[in-house]
């Protein structure tokens, strides 16, 4: 299962295009790629780095909110969305600190701007979390993943519902019509999420039910192959793990199929070393059995078992 991820990170390598990017960083480029876990084999959390589960429970429990404010995860001590929602406050007639222009890309170059940029999120942090006004004007992600699964803003059409919640009718349809080739969650608004920080990268997925057991693919539009890619992939087989569980189905496949797959070119020393590491067996994950709802989940009714793992690799965010 993760030598999966080990051969697709070294065919990127190998055989990627040499390709900018909107970050400025560079990349090596595979366009179309795939990746099949087998969930009965094991949770595929990789083990050739330490990669936090925590961070992992706490985004999604943050998607099925229908949550798209910062605010929750930062509560919850998850930092990985921050510089979106920086971004809003920096580029706006509020903002009166230093320059911030580029900041992503500066922060890495200069030592000095990192030091800068630091004091402003810091304080951006601190001001989400305890000023109610600010968090409301400026801790938006905008039109992506949480929002789109569970309030789609519904135009005249269908104006009597208001919005909708994709992820309860997805539940309900795999419960009632577990034969549909329907069963689709789209995180992709074509009217607003071209507008938001970052669009989703996480554009579609459809579930499968066959043999009694749930399967989901998903089609990622981009995936940030070292520091991103761990993350999505454990993401979705622990919705998938949910999902499962809420209506009655053994787990089947997660099938991970990437468009543009990519590795930063600031990131090859750390894939490198990641690839010359040994791996150790998949861990297990553990649901309560006592949450009757998929909504009714919290942090401490989700827990990895047995994780062992190589240590962590540091490597910088491209923004
Ligand atoms: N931005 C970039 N450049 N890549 C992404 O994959 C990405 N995401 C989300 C939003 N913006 C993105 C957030 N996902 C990390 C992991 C997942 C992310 C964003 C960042 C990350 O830095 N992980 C570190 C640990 C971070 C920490 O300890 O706080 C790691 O070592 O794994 C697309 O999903």
């Amino acid at each position: 299962n993760e030598q999966q991820y080990l051969d697709l990170a070294q065919k990127v390598l190998n055989e990627g295009a040499l390709k900018g990017d909107r970050t400025g960083t560079g990349t090596h480029s595979l366009f179309g790629t795939q990746m099949r876990f087998d969930l009965q084999e094991g949770f595929p959390l990789l083990t050739t780095k330490k990669v936090y589960f925590g961070l992992i429970k706490s985004e999604l429990l943050w998607f099925l909110r229908g949550d798209n404010n910062i605010r929750f995860l930062l509560q919850h001590n998850n930092h990985i969305w921050d510089e979106w929602a920086f971004k809003n406050w920096v580029e706006s007639d509020q903002y009166t600190g230093p320059d911030m222009t580029n900041f992503g890309h500066r922060a890495i170059e200069d030592p000095e701007f990192a030091a800068t940029y630091k004091i402003q999120k810091d304080i951006f942090v601190d001001k989400i979390l305890n000023d109610d006004d600010f968090m409301a004007t400026f801790g938006y992600v905008g039109d992506v993943y949480g929002k789109l699964w569970r309030n789609w803003e519904t135009t005249s059409l269908n104006a009597d519902e208001g919005t909708i919640d994709q992820v309860s009718r997805l539940v309900h349809d795999i419960k009632t019509t577990p034969d549909s080739r329907r069963l689709i969650l789209t995180a992709w608004n074509a009217e607003t999420t071209p507008q938001a920080p970052l669009p989703s990268c996480h554009v579609l997925s459809q579930f499968y039910v066959a043999d009694g057991k749930l399967s989901v693919q998903l089609y990622q539009r981009s995936g940030d192959f070292f520091l991103g890619v761990p993350f999505n992939i454990a993401s979705y087989s622990l919705l998938l793990h949910m999902v499962a569980a809420q209506t009655g189905y053994e787990v089947g496949d997660f099938v991970h199929t990437i468009g543009d797959a990519h590795i930063y070119n600031n990131h090859v020393d750390q894939i490198t070393e990641q690839l010359s590491r040994p791996m150790h067996q998949l861990p297990k994950i553990w649901l309560n059995p006592e949450v009757k709802s998929l909504f009714d989940y919290t942090m401490d009714d989700i827990k990895i078992l047995d994780y062992e793992s190589e240590p962590a690799i540091k490597a910088p965010v491209a923004v």
